[in-house]
């Protein structure tokens, strides 16, 4: 077969799942394209791709509790040997393993700007193009969110040394965001990010909200992931972040809301009447011992989400919703939190909401059929399920890859669990990363 052929999910899936349920075609004669169960890819909402370098270098621990505050030192030093390069060839790599995991586009909150002396590269998009190329390499589609940050906590405090490499003024940041956004095409969207509201400040924040580029496309912003974070706000601006952002920010669908995990009743409606989404990231949030959003609450709420593997500590959409659910069940001892009706099932309540909220978050069309991924019908496990079983026996018992091919754009970027160029961006990655080792 054509690997440059385009394909649509309709021409290719016997069986297509859609949140509306399961669509049939006829079967395509030619039997490579056969799959009997296929569902839309997955968008991850949130990425900081470097970080995938340093995934399991953060687990011995240090001379005192350890929390998100030491494990963010050790991820600054880091970061702060990272090159266009390196990161080229870490995001490639990165977004290899996403395909192969399942997730067809990518949502990348990017702040590493400046070169490691704090200093502008001679071309101040050098890593964002690092990103751009590592995702047209690899097939992945992108929505690249440069990272606007600022300040080093809400009291308003310069930037630490080793954020020195984050930092832009506003001027700086709409004339990355605008050459960026010339770039613009079918697989790459690009939106605007705030990192927190203690990295910028509120004029800031007000400035580049009036670009016209924020007028609709999707704008990120990291908040209430730590408690330390509420108390600060609370303590400086007299109001819990998510308050805050309510009342100074006209809150609306072109939000995501990365984290949100630490809110009263009155913010977990307010953003679910908003129509922004929750950017939920449970495999980082427990490692980061962040804590446990308010699923059941939300959800009942009407509340939109998606997930996102943010630090890449695990880069796969079944571990997030796997987690995300069971999170919930050690907490409150019951079962099947998620599926708010009798007779729903768990996997296809969460791959669909989060498919729509990851779609929203991206900046997408609704419909991408052009992005989906076939499960191994021929695995023990998915053998004996039909229809009505797979998606939750793909999430919540699958052990050993499932998802057997990988369309990107229309493209086939994964068959039969290989990706079209893993071999090379796996040598260049393992380069890359040991010369990083060798400078640590
Ligand atoms: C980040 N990570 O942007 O990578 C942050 C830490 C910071 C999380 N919030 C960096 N999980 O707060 O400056
Ligand atoms: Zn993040």
């Amino acid at each position: 077969m054509d690997e440059q052929a385009h394909f649509g999910a309709d021409q290719m899936a016997e069986c297509l799942w859609t949140p509306e349920g399961w669509q049939r075609h006829a079967r395509a004669d030619d039997d490579a394209v056969r799959a009997r169960f296929a569902l839309p890819g997955m968008p991850n909402l949130h990425s900081h791709a470097f970080q995938r370098a340093m995934a399991g270098l953060a687990e011995q621990r240090g001379p005192g509790d350890d929390s998100f505050w030491t494990w963010r030192e050790t991820m600054y030093g880091f970061a702060s040997r990272i090159q266009p390069d390196a990161l080229r060839a870490i995001a490639a790599q990165l977004y290899v393993e996403m395909l192969k995991a399942g997730y067809t586009h990518v949502c990348e909150f990017h702040y590493l700007h400046n070169a490691p002396n704090g200093k502008p590269y001679a071309d101040p998009a050098a890593m964002s193009r690092a990103i751009i190329e590592a995702a047209r390499e690899s097939g992945i589609g992108l929505t690249l969110l440069p990272v606007l940050y600022m300040t080093g906590g809400f009291d308003g405090r310069p930037l630490s040394e080793r954020q020195r490499r984050f930092g832009l003024s506003v001027d700086a940041y709409l004339r990355l965001l605008e050459s960026l956004t010339a770039l613009q095409s079918p697989r790459l969207r690009v939106g605007i990010a705030l990192h927190s509201l203690r990295a910028v400040p509120e004029a800031a924040m007000r400035e580049v909200l009036a670009a016209p580029q924020a007028r609709d496309c999707p704008i990120h912003i990291h908040i209430a992931e730590q408690i330390g974070e509420v108390q600060d706000c609370l303590g400086v601006r007299n109001a819990r972040p998510v308050q805050w952002l309510f009342d100074h920010a006209e809150v609306d669908p072109r939000w995501c809301l990365v984290h949100a995990t630490h809110l009263d009743d009155s913010e977990l409606r307010a953003i679910a009447k908003s129509g922004a989404v929750a950017g939920l990231c449970p495999t980082t949030e427990a490692n980061l011992g962040d804590g446990l959003f308010p699923l059941a609450a939300y959800i009942d709420a009407g509340g939109t989400l998606g997930i996102g593997s943010d630090s890449h500590i695990s880069v796969s959409p079944v571990e997030e919703l796997r987690w995300l659910e069971y999170g919930q069940r050690l907490t409150t001892r019951h079962r099947n939190i998620a599926a708010r009706t009798p007779g729903a099932s768990v996997g296809e309540t969460l791959w669909g909401a989060a498919l729509r909220g990851g779609r929203q978050a991206a900046g997408l069309a609704t419909e991408a059929r052009r992005d989906f991924i076939v499960l191994d019908d021929a695995s023990p496990l998915l053998a004996s399920r039909d229809e009505r079983s797979v998606l939750d026996s793909f999430l919540f018992a699958g052990n050993t890859p499932l998802v057997r091919d990988v369309v990107a754009g229309g493209e086939w970027v994964v068959r039969d669990f290989r990706h079209r160029d893993e071999e090379r961006m796996a040598s260049r990655y393992g380069a890359a990363v040991a010369v990083l080792s060798a400078n640590a």
